[in-house]
């Protein structure tokens, strides 16, 4: 039924799409902008369509573009990878009225998660523990207030159609919410084309710690699992790993089942990601859910087993969880994930260019998703990922030592990566005691710069 699936997107995911179907036996179709036209999924995909300009909104994000290069290669499915079009519903939409099966969930689901506040009162109504806050979006200011003042300040502000971030705003005390709301609302009418505000109680110093859902068009739904992603600056995630030292074997199997109802209920189908906040007695509270595959899956692939992206395939040609996972889902070992961008390791500053010399470290516990090549050159154009470069081991220190000897070998020049940031972090004593939150970042670059004195 998949015997040919286009790829919508570029760099290390693209190519790991690429390695699932493969092992699928599917061919495959790249796409590509004017200035990808030397990328190795160009290279190891079975056919190759250039869709536009370098600009992500002339081609990657262009959806006549991308269909029009579906329908001349007559291909089954579109894989969309992540960012670009994967949670774009219309695109879903468009994909189905053209007989291409879109890998992901149905657009209508897709389009009620995009919708933050109508996400979080489907799960408060299946059972999943979601923050003190609003009943769907707020009318104006006044309510605001009140909705404050019933569950107690600080809250946040938070838009509708936001995620990863954009449009938040905290509140501290009554007399600062006026203002906040109508900045708060006046950034997502801008960003998003919605103005809709919702809030919620902030809780401060959280971990992030989001929880991995796979669902057959059976109505089968299994959880697989934890991620920790609490080590992040300006919403960016730096690490990642699995399991997060903060969830006991009692939280995991409790927050399992809330969510396989959960998603059982929506119709949720293929790969999504739940994202909580934890606060610091331990609880856990729904904020959002990613529905796609994420950049951070490989750590759960590392202490699962199991090929989520061929997972992902599967899954949308028909066949059922219980014959793709062959048993119950145990989680064994920890993985651990660095991101490696293509950025300055003290200032961020974003740092494109070709790579003069490359040499990737390998061995028993590591594994490099990437799609870089030495003499190869990192566009200004797209995001800075580089590599992720992700470690197993029996627990976490053997992961994190892992973790130091692969950043040591690792040999990227022509550019600034972020390994000299990532083998600092590796030594921090905070991060080896897991005493990790959204602050944690914070907290190094403070101790970083003050030891730099
Ligand atoms: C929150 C929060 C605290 N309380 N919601 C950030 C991205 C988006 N996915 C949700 N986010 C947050 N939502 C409540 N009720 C804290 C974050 C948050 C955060 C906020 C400010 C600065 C950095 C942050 C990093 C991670 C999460």
């Amino acid at each position: 039924m998949l015997q040919k699936v286009l790829i919508a997107n570029r760099g290390e995911i693209a190519l790991r799409v690429i390695c699932a179907c493969k092992d699928l036996g599917i061919r495959t179709v790249a796409i590509y902008s004017e200035a990808d036209r030397y990328s190795l999924h160009v290279r190891f995909a079975d056919e190759a369509v250039c869709i536009g300009p370098a600009k992500s909104a002339l081609s990657y994000l262009n959806i006549p573009s991308v269909i029009s290069a579906a329908e001349i290669t007559n291909v089954d499915a579109i894989h969309p990878g992540y960012g670009f079009l994967s949670e774009n519903s219309d695109f879903a939409e468009v994909c189905q009225a053209s007989g291409i099966k879109f890998i992901g969930p149905k657009p209508e689901v897709t389009r009620m998660m995009g919708l933050k506040q109508i996400a979080r009162e489907k799960m408060k109504e299946h059972g999943v523990p979601i923050l003190p806050g609003s009943d769907g979006i707020l009318q104006n200011a006044e309510h605001a207030l009140e909705v404050a003042a019933s569950i107690g300040y600080p809250v946040i502000l938070k838009a509708s159609a936001g995620g990863g971030g954009r449009g938040m705003r905290i509140v501290r005390a009554p007399e600062d919410l006026p203002n906040l709301f109508a900045q708060a609302q006046q950034e997502a009418e801008n960003a998003f084309s919605n103005g809709d505000i919702y809030c919620e109680k902030f809780i401060e110093r959280p971990r992030h710690i989001e929880f991995q859902i796979l669902a057959d068009e059976h109505g089968n739904v299994e959880v697989l699992g934890e991620r920790e992603c609490s080590v992040q600056r300006r919403h960016q995630k730096l690490i990642e790993e699995a399991p997060s030292a903060a969830v006991t074997p009692e939280l995991r199997k409790k927050t399992a089942a809330a969510l396989k109802k959960a998603f059982s209920a929506i119709g949720y189908t293929n790969a999504g990601t739940v994202e909580f906040l934890m606060d610091p007695s331990g609880s856990l509270y729904f904020i959002e859910v990613n529905a796609r595959i994420q950049v951070e899956h490989p750590v759960t692939e590392f202490v699962t087993g199991v090929d989520l992206v061929k997972a992902q395939l599967r899954i949308a040609r028909g066949e059922k969880l219980s014959d793709i996972l062959k048993g119950p889902v145990k989680i064994t070992g920890h993985a651990l994930e660095c991101r490696i961008n293509a950025e300055n390791p003290v200032t961020f500053a974003p740092s494109p260019g070709r790579i003069q010399a490359l040499s990737v470290p390998g061995g028993i516990g590591v594994r490099v998703d990437t799609a870089v090549y030495n003499d190869g050159i990192i566009p200004p154009y797209y995001d800075s990922l580089v590599a992720k470069l992700i470690t197993y081991g029996h627990d976490r220190a053997e992961a994190i030592v892992r973790m130091q000897r692969a950043l040591d070998m690792f040999i990227i020049e022509g550019i600034h990566t972020s390994i000299p940031l990532h083998q600092q972090i590796m030594a921090d004593e905070e991060f080896r005691a897991a005493a990790i939150d959204t602050h944690f970042i914070q907290r190094f670059l403070e101790r970083r710069a003050k030891s730099a004195e």
